[in-house]
């Protein structure tokens, strides 16, 4: 079968499994080439399945080197085999055993699904359907069982064995070469979340005591010599499991919780039953090699990870299409965690820029799909910002709507009733109906509809009767699939802001609920707020309320008014954003004549807010002075657009603002100066964001200035954030200087993979034409290795995502991007997959970039034996 013509996976087609397998024990002998797998499945027909149904085990590019059923081994006229798997005629219709035997070659195991080898490391990765890979099984979330792996390895290569759950035997061989493992979980779980390790690791560890009187060993393992950076995330896991424990009452449930960092990775880290595997980009930190913005990443998936336990692993997924249920609930739950460790409101900014900036653009473009999506062709294609950041957003939205304490209780509700199974958006969806009292119905049509609704905002304020009437109308465009949209329930969080301060909301409508929410759940609706004494700015969407572009009729400066008397933070930094996205937007489209005055607006506001008492949360300033991306502009625009322009607009207002307030930076920068050594504390992170905006600012608006700045940054620096803060604002200006810091920044990290990985990204991203010639002779680098996910993100994935240079107008960007897709395809279609997702937005280009964007595109999906990952994504993109 050609990928392209791979069959369409349907949500309405779910039929249980008529197969269940309550034990699986593995039987595993680790060995680089030729690793033995002996399973043996206790098997039974699924009351709810169909009786005397064949045996469908699923296994990709394996062969049976043996048989057993009840120990006799089976027939060959008995069975088949094909490329999906093993199937078994006539089963008996009861309770039977089967043993099968395969052989792996996990060093050839490039794919990084299954059984591979990442630096001499033996590790696995089985979601979403890898455990195929390693044996004949029913790889599927509604199928859970107990497992018992038994795991053998020459003591040399492997001394340390790990799997889930927890250690019950444990032993030297005759001879001493050898050694063996015995781990149990008594959980049972889908095949995507088994998991092993065997190979030289060192670890970092510490007891745990769980709020209900469980002993824990906790530990994190790593590449032999780097038990020193891995402090950060067991401290982050020891918060984690205390904050679960506090906050939605849960307990870890195994005796150990082990972390193991590997180097080759496809995605961020896998929740496996206490076994989780990371990327070790999310493990590893200290002050020279992981910046502040690692260390923050690093506590918020260590979060990500452990609370999967519960939302995931104890409950898991009945099937791949309700991905949502554990990934969008367990964002929702990491991005709270981390609001509590850190500041909330800044915390907020930095989910809802990524939401925009990844999200947003997805729902614009052919690759737009439900956060439930109805079909899929590779599944593998479905973990998206949709899925993860949308999904989240659904939940802050339920909290919103039901309130605080129904959905306390409804997630109580949700833990127990749902524990142990294998369970759907319908059945969360009931238990917040049941703990609110309220019809979820209609709310629960965020989950099918995929596009971002815009809400246009205007308002009326009426001396005469001291009334002030919001008018808010909601619509959606069409997506690939759905021509047609349905008003969704749109809680708008607002405020009615007065000379001084927030005016009393007072009104008759049933659309004001408590906390000041207006639910808007029709195509439109207006609000009359009464009793105020003067005409008031309205704060809308506080805190972001819903994943929504918001139209307001508001003037700069009754927004400039809001960044000032906002109480609402989130809307503070908005104000600013929207009245820097206008004049982008205006200039973006070629009419740059607003774009000085609103320099001049944006600067005074700034320079006063860095006056004031804005300083006490530096964080926050940071955000603030971070001008909407170039990126965000042209998505606003959303057709024929000129990326050149849009980059050249967002350079002459950085410019002017940087250039006014140059002075003003600089002694802000020096007041900031950190004194003590470095922690990556959220505060001192705070003031070192700050003052590393600022000298991107002073780069863009006093280049001389901006460049002795960074040099003595980073000459002086003690960690790599202001290492790599100095390297960023270099290189926006271009020169020998610029050169020779790239050069020592090179040399100074040459034997750190993980930090090579941010100075390849920070080159590629240099919006100048020289960049593709500048990435190709990267690639020939001897860090640089198209076999590792990190190393082709840093570089390839770097390009992809600037915005000049991958769409630069004479299509080379495009060309280089496929051209690699195309190689990479062949080993990692994940990863290329995932690369060539960075065409998602050809449609909005100018027609000349538009046709030579889809030129690319056509000939990656002409190209013969595309992966089903590459077909599927090459496909929907000309859909
Ligand atoms: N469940 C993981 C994400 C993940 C998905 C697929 C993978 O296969 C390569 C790996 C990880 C999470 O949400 O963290
Ligand atoms: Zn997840």
């Amino acid at each position: 079968m050609r990928a392209e013509d791979a069959p369409l996976i349907r949500l309405e087609d779910y039929r249980p499994s008529d197969w269940l397998i309550d034990t699986v024990d593995l039987d595993i002998v680790l060995d680089p080439t030729r690793t033995k797998v002996r399973s043996q499945l206790q098997l039974r027909p699924n009351p709810a399945g169909d009786a005397g149904a064949p045996l469908v085990l699923d296994g990709d590019e394996l062969t049976p080197d043996s048989i057993l059923l009840d120990e006799v081994p089976l027939d060959p006229t008995l069975y088949s085999l094909s490329s999906q798997g093993l199937t078994i005629h006539a089963p008996p219709a009861r309770a039977f055993s089967l043993r099968i035997e395969t052989t792996l070659d996990p060093g050839a195991n490039t794919k990084l699904m299954g059984l591979y080898r990442s630096s001499g490391v033996y590790c696995t990765q089985c979601e979403a359907d890898g455990f195929r890979r390693i044996t004949y099984f029913l790889d599927r979330p509604d199928v859970m069982s107990v497992y018992t792996v038994r795991l053998e390895a020459r003591k040399a290569e492997a001394p340390v064995l790990l799997s889930n759950g927890n250690l019950v035997a444990a032993a030297e061989l005759p001879g001493g070469e050898r050694h063996f493992a015995v781990w149990h979980d008594p959980h049972p779980k889908p095949a995507y979340l088994f998991a092993l390790v065997g190979g030289k690791l060192d670890h970092v560890r510490q007891p745990y005591v769980t709020a209900d009187g469980r002993k824990v060993e906790l530990a994190v393992y790593v590449e032999p010599g780097k038990a020193g950076r891995a402090g950060w995330a067991l401290d982050s896991l020891v918060r984690c499991m205390r904050w679960d424990e506090r906050v939605f009452g849960r307990n870890y449930d195994l005796d150990v919780f082990n972390v193991v960092a590997v180097s080759d990775f496809n995605m961020g880290a896998m929740e496996n039953k206490g076994l989780n595997i990371f990327n070790d980009k999310y493990v590893l930190a200290d002050p020279l090699t992981a910046s502040d913005g690692d260390y923050a990443s690093i506590e918020a998936i260590i979060a990500h990870e452990y609370f999967h336990n519960w939302t995931g692993n104890r409950i898991t997924c009945r099937d791949w299409f309700q991905l949502c249920l554990k990934e969008g609930l367990t964002v929702f739950r990491d991005q709270e965690f981390s609001s509590d460790e850190r500041s909330r409101p800044v915390k907020r900014i930095a989910d809802v820029r990524t939401l925009r900036s990844t999200q947003f653009s997805e729902d614009a473009g052919p690759l737009a799909h439900p956060v439930r999506p109805r079909a899929y062709k590779e599944i593998n294609n479905f973990y998206t910002p949709t899925v993860y950041e949308k999904g989240a957003e659904l939940i802050r939205m339920l909290k919103v709507l039901i309130g605080e304490e129904a959905f306390a209780r409804g997630m109580g509700l949700y833990f127990e009733r749902c524990d142990g199974t294998a369970a759907t958006i319908e059945e969360f969806l009931d238990c917040f109906v049941e703990a609110s009292g309220q019809d979820l119905a209609h709310f629960a049509q965020w989950y099918e509809q995929a596009g971002t609704p815009t809400v246009v905002a205007s308002g009326k304020y009426d001396a005469q009767a001291k009334s002030y009437t919001l008018q808010l109308a909601q619509s959606t465009s069409a997506t690939p699939g759905q021509p047609e949209k349905e008003p969704v329930v749109i809680p708008v969080a607002l405020g009615l802001v007065g000379q001084g301060g927030d005016l009393p909301l007072t009104s008759v409508s049933p659309t004001l609920k408590a906390g000041g929410v207006v639910v808007l759940d029709q195509p439109s609706l207006s609000v009359t707020f009464t009793d105020l004494p003067e005409a008031p700015t309205p704060s809308l969407l506080r805190g972001f309320s819903a994943p929504v572009r918001l139209e307001l009729d508001l003037g700069d400066n009754e927004l400039l008014r809001l960044f000032s008397a906002d109480s609402d933070p989130f809307n503070r930094w908005q104000a600013l954003q929207t009245v820097a996205t206008r004049a982008l937007v205006r200039a973006g489209k070629g009419d740059g004549s607003t774009l000085d005055a609103t320099a001049a607006a944006l600067a005074e506001a700034l320079s006063s807010f860095l006056a004031g008492p804005a300083l006490t949360d530096p964080a926050f300033a940071a955000q603030v002075l971070r001008l909407p991306a170039p990126a965000d502009i042209a998505r606003e625009i959303g057709r024929d657009v000129d990326p050149d322009t849009v980059h050249g607009a967002h350079r002459r207002l950085s410019a002017a603002i940087g250039g006014a307030l140059a002075g003003q930076l600089n002694a802000l920068r020096d007041s900031l100066t950190e004194r003590g050594p470095y922690s990556p504390a959220a505060a001192p992170a705070g003031r070192r964001a700050l003052r590393n905006e600022a000298l991107g600012l002073i780069a863009l608006g006093a280049p001389a200035e901006g460049a002795r700045l960074s040099l003595a940054q980073f000459a002086e620096a003690d960690n790599l954030t202001d290492r790599l803060a100095a390297l960023a604002a270099m290189t926006l200006i271009p020169g020998a200087e610029r050169e020779e810091l790239i050069a020592r920044f090179g040399e100074l990290y040459a034997r750190e993979p993980l930090v090579l990985d941010k100075w390849l990204m920070a080159q590629a991203l240099i919006a100048e034409d020289g960049t593709l010639p500048r990435v190709k002779a990267l690639m020939n680098h001897p860090a640089f290795s198209l076999g590792n996910p990190n190393r082709v993100r840093g570089l390839i994935g770097g390009f992809a995502a600037n915005l000049t240079q991958f769409n630069r107008a004479d299509g080379e960007g495009y060309g280089f991007v496929a051209d690699i897709v195309i190689a990479l395809d062949r080993t990692n279609p994940q990863v290329a997959s995932r690369l060539l997702g960075s065409f998602k937005s050809w449609r909005m280009l100018e027609a000349g970039r538009r046709a030579k964007a889809e030129a690319a595109l056509r000939m990656v999906g002409a190209t013969p034996n595309l992966s089903r990952d590459v077909a599927d994504i090459a496909a929907r993109s000309l859909g």
